[in-house]
Order: C-alpha cells, then sequence, then structure tokens
C-alpha cells in the first residue's frame, strides 16, 4: 500500500503535464508549435489555421499542401496588402522554411486556408489535419479552436477587404 500514493500522485502531475503544455510536433528537423484556428460563424465556408514552424535542420524544407476531414479542400495562402487593399493568395510553390528560421503562420499573414468547410468550427474543438511538407513529409497536428476574435485583424473573405 505504501508505494500507491506516490505513484498516483505522479501519474496525476504526468496527465496535468500533457494538458498543459502546448502542442508540439516534430517531424524530421522540423518544429511545429501553437497549431490554432478560430470558431467560424455559421454558414462559413472558410477558415484560416495558424502554427509555428522551426526548421532546425541545415536545409530548406517547404510546406506544399494540407488535408483534413473538415474540410473539402485545403491550400497555403499568404495575405498582403494591396494598394490599401488586404488580399489573399495562394502560394503555388509552398512556403519555404529556411535552414535556423522560425516561420509564423499567424492572422494577417501566412495561413492555412481550409476551404469547403463540412461544418463550423466550435471554440475548445481540436481539428485534426495533416500538412505535407516536401522534405519532413506528411505531419499530422490538430488546431486548437479559439474564440471567434482571436488575435484577428481580419480572415476567411476571399473577395478582398478593405482597411
Ligand atoms: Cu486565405
Amino acid at each position: 500500500m505504501k508505494n500507491i500514493a506516490p505513484t498516483l500522485a505522479c501519474l496525476a502531475a504526468l496527465m496535468l503535464g500533457t494538458s498543459a503544455h502546448a502542442q508540439e510536433v516534430k517531424a524530421g528537423d522540423l518544429v511545429i508549435t501553437q497549431p490554432w484556428s478560430r470558431a467560424t460563424p455559421s454558414g462559413a465556408k472558410v477558415a484560416g489555421g495558424y502554427l509555428t514552424i522551426e526548421n532546425k535542420g541545415t536545409s530548406p524544407d517547404r510546406l506544399l499542401s494540407g488535408a483534413g476531414d473538415i474540410a473539402g479542400k485545403v491550400e497555403i495562402h499568404e495575405m498582403a496588402m494591396n494598394n490599401g487593399v488586404m488580399t489573399m493568395r495562394p502560394l503555388d510553390k509552398g512556403l519555404v522554411i529556411e535552414p535556423g528560421k522560425t516561420v509564423k503562420l499567424a492572422p494577417g499573414g501566412y495561413h492555412v486556408m481550409l476551404m469547403d468547410l463540412k461544418g463550423p468550427l466550435k471554440e475548445g474543438d481540436k481539428v485534426p489535419m495533416t500538412l505535407q511538407f516536401e522534405k519532413a513529409g506528411k505531419v499530422t497536428l490538430s488546431l486548437d479552436v479559439q474564440g471567434v476574435g482571436a488575435q484577428a485583424p481580419a480572415g476567411g473573405d476571399h473577395s478582398g477587404m478593405k482597411k
């Protein structure tokens, strides 16, 4: 009986530790952290996926595409100001992650575009998806869905937004 209590305490600590730590996915030379998305209003057909990718290797890698059950189609996008208008465009050749660099996909910049959504993203959901890298291959992760307005300049509208 003496040994049980410490074991349980240890287990509890382990479990707490797991849920408290931010998600981190390693794939080859890449370390992917904090994949997240935002809750979508009902009827929305698109959502942005955001994450941080660090390349600890010595050669560049490239984020090429993605896929997930929630979306009919996934693209890698860049958002930029063009003559005062916020526009998005798909990165046809993918997003390069240079060796020793960290690339952050965030609202207002690079993002993973989930298109043809099969249903709304709800705050607290974990949305499983895969990302395809040129060298690191296929990476499975889940997007932590935040509230509707989380860190939100804008997102999802492909018609171009006036600022
Ligand atoms: Cu987009």
